[in-house]
């Protein structure tokens, strides 16, 4: 009797376990084929999503901001919920010409503030990869979520990892005590890098272009850097071995995280992706990947700086590497669809062991998804699940 009940439950338990997956992977395909069907993966939590959702009849529909939210993998509320960040006003085209080309080079395109000049040669092993994570002042939580989790700098065993936070500047007084406790986080985690130029949307090329300096200055020899966001979920382990892999020669002009093709400049000043005509003339961007997170072999930081310098920088970070890199002629190398992830992906230990990004996710989630991934990796891949 015991065992009949233990069996018929083990068999429900199996039947349930069943129907999730079959759910899940539904779900997915029809995602694929239909990415609005899924919407509310895409905009979940925030406040302003609802209002989005609740009176769309009037406003853009929730197809639009999905398609908005996953093109660059930023819904348009996101930054003005962040304290100190100025709103996107009206932008003006940095222009790089004129700079003294090879002092920029040098030095950067601002002065740094806070810097990690001997980070990358710390004694270890040459970086096979380094992570450069735009993030503000204020997101401690997120930034100490992350060094628990996917940019452990110690977590993949015989492969350096590099982890570096990069921030602009805050103004007046609230930036000016934020400003002493970054130097504080800075003194005890040595992982955060800063230019003095101010801190706001419009200025996340720069942050980037930021990153991309320092690796090519003081740390030529690395494999590979991702630029990704605090927001993320990054499977560090799979990224390095399933795609990467230091076991192979490592590559060169190579690009790759979620591709965005046959993308429009948006002319609609009140779109948060607003493109003038005199920032960018064409109708259609090159493809792009998606600046929530992409992997770029490290020769090319100093290449996209290079090209960044000798023309002007547009101020949508992603579209902008997009177009170095078009001018350079690489071309971003196609991925499986599942691994790049610009929405988030609904939490399963085993979905989670098989993607490399998965977005808008909380510090607290973070270490949660976390643990449980890592505790289960293991059978997961044994299911093989990696083609998914
Ligand atoms: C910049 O550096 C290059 C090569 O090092 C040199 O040929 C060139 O004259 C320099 N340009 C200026 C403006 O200093
Ligand atoms: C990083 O990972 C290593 C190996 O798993 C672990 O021992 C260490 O505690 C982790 N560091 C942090 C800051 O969580
Ligand atoms: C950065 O952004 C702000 C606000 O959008 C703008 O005023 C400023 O000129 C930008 N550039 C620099 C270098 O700070
Ligand atoms: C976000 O979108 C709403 C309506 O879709 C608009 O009113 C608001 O100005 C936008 N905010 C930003 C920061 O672009
Ligand atoms: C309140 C509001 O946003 N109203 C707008 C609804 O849509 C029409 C047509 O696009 C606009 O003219 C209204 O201003």
């Amino acid at each position: 009797m015991k065992l009949k009940r233990r069996q018929c439950f083990s068999n429900i338990a199996k039947c349930a376990f069943l129907l999730a997956l079959l759910a899940v992977l539904v779900l997915l395909v029809a995602r694929m084929w239909h990415p609005s069907l899924t919407a509310p993966f895409g905009l979940r939590g925030s406040p302003g999503t609802c209002r989005d959702e609740g009176d769309h009849a009037n406003q853009s529909s929730v197809e639009e901001v999905e398609e908005a939210t996953n093109s660059h993998g930023k819904k348009n509320d996101t930054i003005t919920g962040v304290t100190g960040l100025q709103e996107p006003g009206p932008v003006k085209t940095t222009q790089m010409k004129g700079r003294d080309f090879n002092a920029t080079l040098v030095h950067g395109l601002f002065p740094y503030i806070i810097n990690e000049p001997a980070k990358c040669q710390g004694g270890r092993a040459t970086p096979f990869l380094v992570f450069i994570i735009t993030t503000v002042a204020s997101e401690v939580e997120a930034r100490s979520a992350i060094r628990q989790t996917w940019a452990n700098q110690t977590l993949v065993p015989g492969v350096a990892v590099l982890r570096l936070f990069l921030l602009g500047k805050l103004g007046g007084e609230l930036g000016g005590s934020q400003q002493r406790m970054l130097q504080e986080e800075s003194a005890e985690h040595h992982d955060i890098i800063q230019q003095d130029f101010v801190e706001s949307y419009n200025n996340m090329t720069l942050k980037t272009l930021m990153g991309l300096h320092w690796v090519a200055r003081y740390c030529p020899h690395a494999g590979y850097v991702m630029k990704t966001d605090s927001d993320m979920f990054i499977n560090t382990e799979y990224l390095i071995h399933k795609l990467l892999r230091p076991e192979l020669k490592p590559k060169t002009n190579y690009y790759t995280g979620r591709i965005i093709e046959h993308e429009l400049a948006h002319r609609d000043k009140k779109n948060r992706w607003y493109m003038s005509e005199e920032e960018y003339g064409k109708a259609e961007y090159p493809a792009f990947c998606s600046g929530t997170g992409y992997v770029l072999s490290a020769d090319l930081a100093d290449k996209i700086l290079r090209v960044s310098l000798a023309t002007h920088i547009v101020h949508l970070e992603d579209v902008h590497v997009g177009l170095c890199l078009s001018q350079l002629g690489v071309k971003p190398t196609k991925t499986s669809i599942w691994l790049f992830n610009h929405y988030h992906v609904p939490f399963t230990r085993c979905m989670y062991s098989n993607l490399i990004t998965s977005h808008q996710i909380t510090p607290k989630e973070l270490l949660q998804y976390w643990t449980r991934q890592q505790k289960n990796k293991n059978i997961c891949q044994r299911m093989g699940l990696g083609n998914l």
